[in-house]
């Protein structure tokens, strides 16, 4: 007869063998995702689409790249999901982020499993094939992103970045744009430049503690306003507020701004799993409630959360 020991040993075994050591692990001090995020109290409206959500890894079968500047905690696209379920959307954008790399393959399984309910913008190698991007593009990517926040990447350098764009421009993607609002001086010039639809990530972060009539704000504005082709996600409160959470009040003003200046030109995304937050983790369905205090119409929120990024995204089934 096997004692209790052995019984324990035997369980310790089979628990070994079927869940192997993780390869990679998070940074100390990560933060995760909530683990139980709240139901939200606004409805968004029927087929909103999620624009700027990440999967990381499992690093076990999609290892995160060894030019990474962190290492995040395992998010896996069965995760996303369920937040998308939870939180009453329909669809998702997902965004390489700079952990893997120019290593697009969770991104690409994600959206293959996603029945074609997600999109993807990936982060590219200057000597990318062709047939590689084709591949991309029957898998659901529309997009390219350019990372200039230091902290996160090298950047490439521009003449390799307008190469990469040449190479994008018979598949008909975007380029969708991160960096960090003291930096829009220098790159205003490139950046208008640039030939394609161009997003950019959370507003191009600006230091909110200056109010929407400081001069950096206001090159942002300028940005838009002079660019017709140049868009902006109005995402990440929770990065942005020094108020913090649950209301982010010192962001509405930020986000109501573009919401009303550029309706048909702005995005929203919940940036899950929340890469690198240092004050906290956002509750998922407070970011949702945040929705109707920036697109506060009916209206405004049915091109926010629906029609402009189903234009973009899924043009072939936007019948507006
Ligand atoms: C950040 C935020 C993000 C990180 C990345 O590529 C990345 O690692 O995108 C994000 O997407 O919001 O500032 O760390």
């Amino acid at each position: 007869m096997r004692s209790s020991a052995d019984i324990i040993q035997a369980e310790a075994t089979d628990k070994a063998l079927t869940m192997p050591e993780p390869r990679f692990k998070m940074d100390d001090g990560w933060r995760v995702f909530h683990p139980n995020p709240s139901r939200p109290d606004f409805h968004v409206p029927p087929g909103s689409v999620d624009a700027h959500c990440h999967v990381f890894g499992p690093g076990n079968s999609f290892p995160y790249a060894p030019t990474r500047k962190y290492t995040p905690c395992d998010a896996p696209k069965e995760k996303l999901w369920q937040l998308r379920d939870h939180l009453g959307f329909a669809r998702n954008v997902i965004v390489q982020a700079s952990c893997h790399g120019t290593d697009n393959a969770a991104l690409v399984d994600a959206l293959e499993s996603s029945e074609g309910m997600a999109r993807g913008v990936c982060v590219l190698a200057p000597d990318v094939a062709t047939e590689e991007l084709e591949a991309m593009h029957r898998a659901g990517v529309r997009g390219v992103r350019f990372n200039f926040v230091k902290r996160l990447v090298d950047a490439l350098p521009r003449d390799r970045l307008l190469a990469l764009t040449e190479k994008i421009a018979p598949l008909g993607w975007h380029i969708v744009i991160y960096f960090e609002a003291h930096d829009l001086p220098e790159l205003y010039g490139f950046f208008a430049s640039l030939p394609t639809t161009v997003i950019v990530d959370h507003m191009g972060r600006p230091d909110v503690t200056r109010g929407t009539d400081a001069p950096e704000f206001d090159l942002f504005v300028r940005l838009l306003a002079e660019n017709e082709n140049i868009w902006t996600k109005v995402s990440c409160p929770d990065r942005l507020s020094q108020t913090g959470p649950p209301d982010y009040a010192d962001v509405v003003p930020f986000g109501r701004h573009l919401v009303e200046r550029f309706p048909d030109r702005v995005l929203w995304g919940t940036d899950w799993p929340h890469p690198n937050l240092k004050s906290h983790m956002p509750d998922d369905g407070k970011l949702v409630d945040f929705i109707p205090k920036i697109a506060t119409t009916p209206k405004r929120q049915q091109q926010l959360l629906v029609d402009n990024p189903m234009r973009l995204y899924w043009p072939e089934e936007f019948e507006r």
